[in-house]
């Protein structure tokens, strides 16, 4: 009903239209075609001049107006160590161009109006002139070059890759239709390789090579958490079509293309917080998030730095959005430590697990000998013996008291501190799980802590120091009614007899 209603309205405004053209026209023809013809001129010239005072006016007034919504004045002053330089390279532009757009849009409408066919008029001939040649050659060839040596220092000053020796923080950003995949390098501080044919959707979305140790701590977030002042590289890629790495607020913007790494190198400079005590000085600012909950929040409050696709990528591109929070460096700390590392909770000990339960990362080995030290000073620095110290990396084959070859750089490192130790006197405690014949696993656990013993002889412990005992079943540490606490009780074990 309402789109009848405007189609009459338009019909009628036409007719309206059409009707004061043939009545002006029959006026004309009435006071005598030319006369109302130069009226007619004088009328739109004079028209088009008044125009372009109130347009000009209102495009500086409205882009005065509204210059607090627009990135790099008000609030949204750069958060990054390099966004004012690339802010002030906008700002030249639009001095240049505001130049050049109010002179033409000036002579544009002022020389309709000077220049209106007046009655015996005439044209002046001009066919050339060397010196304005000249000058509209030089002046903008001048003022391109400047634009572009500016841009050019500028960028040679933003885009540099890190020197391997920068303090910087890598992390990954690999967009896929309808998010980002984030990764950050753990403890270690590196980031682990990976192989796009290794990528599996539900174990492994960014192909990280497991036999690589620097993927075992990566850490896949939700959000992108930074510390202020922390030079970031972020390693973009992409997993399906072209996608945009885009920090508004932080002037970081680079494509992420399937195929071709790109990276960008940024330094935050403002935390979340401080950036919302600035966008608190505005009024724009000043009001409640939500208009439905007038008391709720106010807009500065709810503000979050964003990450966002600037690629149109499909259907739910929009969706691509994620937060992101800088803090100070001690939150940072705090949150990187409670983050899961994506091996550990989801590739670790599974059946798609590369490594083996009895195969480990090298910083796994370290951590493991220095928890074997720390038990061995501990024993000894100890006033009584009978201090047990449990072997967790001893693999017998199953169901056998031969030991897996490979692994036995705890048993080692044993004898290497008994070496140090040299008038300890230790047992060799073999346990087994519940499962089978009470007899045969008192049989398996004598044999098995005998196999230990014999080892730590090969490597060099006097015999005379070690003594071996077999408990079978009978003193489980878990359950042996599940896997996790079977695997728990079949285990070998030092007792320090004395020292
Ligand atoms: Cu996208």
């Amino acid at each position: 009903m309402t789109g009848l209603v405007i189609l009459l309205v338009l019909i009628l405004l036409a007719v309206i239209i059409v009707q004061i053209g043939k009545v002006n026209e029959l006026a004309g023809r009435i006071r005598g075609e030319e006369e109302a013809y130069y009226q007619g001129n004088d009328r739109t010239g004079l028209w088009l001049f008044i125009f372009m005072i109130i347009f000009l006016v209102a495009c500086v007034v409205s882009a005065y107006y509204y210059k607090d919504m627009m990135l790099g004045y008000g609030p949204l002053k750069a958060a990054s160590a390099h966004g004012d330089s690339l802010d002030s390279l906008f700002n030249v532009t639009l001095v240049f161009t505001g130049i050049v757009f109010i002179v033409t849009q000036y002579l544009l409408f002022w020389f309709s109006y000077k220049y209106r066919a007046k009655k015996g008029g005439k044209a002046y001939f001009f066919p050339h002139n060397t010196n304005l040649e000249i000058v509209w050659t030089l002046v903008p060839a001048v003022v391109m070059t400047y634009l572009v040596v500016k841009g050019l220092v500028v960028w040679n000053d933003v885009m540099p890759d890190v020197n391997p020796d920068d303090d910087y923080l890598e992390i990954q950003a690999a967009g896929y239709q309808f998010a980002w995949d984030l990764r950050y390098p753990g403890p270690d501080g590196k980031l682990g390789t990976t192989d796009f044919r290794l990528i599996d959707l539900s174990n492994n979305p960014l192909g990280q090579d497991w036999s690589d140790e620097k993927n075992a701590d990566d850490f896949l977030p939700s959000e992108i958490v930074l510390p202020k002042g922390q030079k970031v590289r972020v390693r973009i890629t992409a997993k399906d079509v072209l996608h945009n790495f885009y920090l508004p607020h932080f002037r970081v913007k680079m494509d992420a293309i399937p195929g071709l790494p790109t990276y960008f190198i940024f330094t935050p400079i403002k935390t979340t917080e401080e950036f919302r005590q600035e966008l608190r000085q505005y009024p724009d600012w000043q009001v409640p998030a939500d208009p439905t909950e007038p008391d709720g929040p106010q807009r500065w409050e709810t503000f979050d730095y964003e990450l966002a696709c600037a690629e149109l990528c499909g259907q739910g591109h929009y969706s691509m959005r994620r937060v992101v929070r800088i803090v100070e460096r001690d939150e940072y700390e705090e949150w990187a430590a409670s983050q899961p590392s994506y091996y550990y909770s989801n590739i670790r000990n599974t059946d798609i697990d590369p490594k083996k339960p009895y195969e480990l990362y090298g910083a796994e080995i370290k951590a493991r000998n220095a928890a074997l030290n720390a038990a061995f000073d501990d024993a000894n620095a100890q006033e009584e013996t009978g201090t047990i110290i449990g072997l967790e990396n001893v693999f017998f084959k199953s169901g056998s008291a031969e030991l897996q070859g490979d692994y036995t750089f705890e048993l080692n490192k044993v004898a290497e501190l008994l070496n140090k130790y040299a008038s300890m006197k230790i047992e060799v405690g073999g346990h087994t799980d519940s499962q089978g014949d009470d007899a045969s696993n008192q049989v398996l656990s004598e044999n098995r802590a005998q196999a230990v013993k014999n080892y730590l002889t090969s490597k060099g412990v006097n015999a005379s120091r070690l003594t071996s005992n077999g408990y079978g079943e009978a003193t489980p540490v878990a359950d042996n009614n599940t896997p996790e606490g079977r695997q728990q009780n079949r285990r070998t074990e030092l007792k320090i007899v004395s020292k």
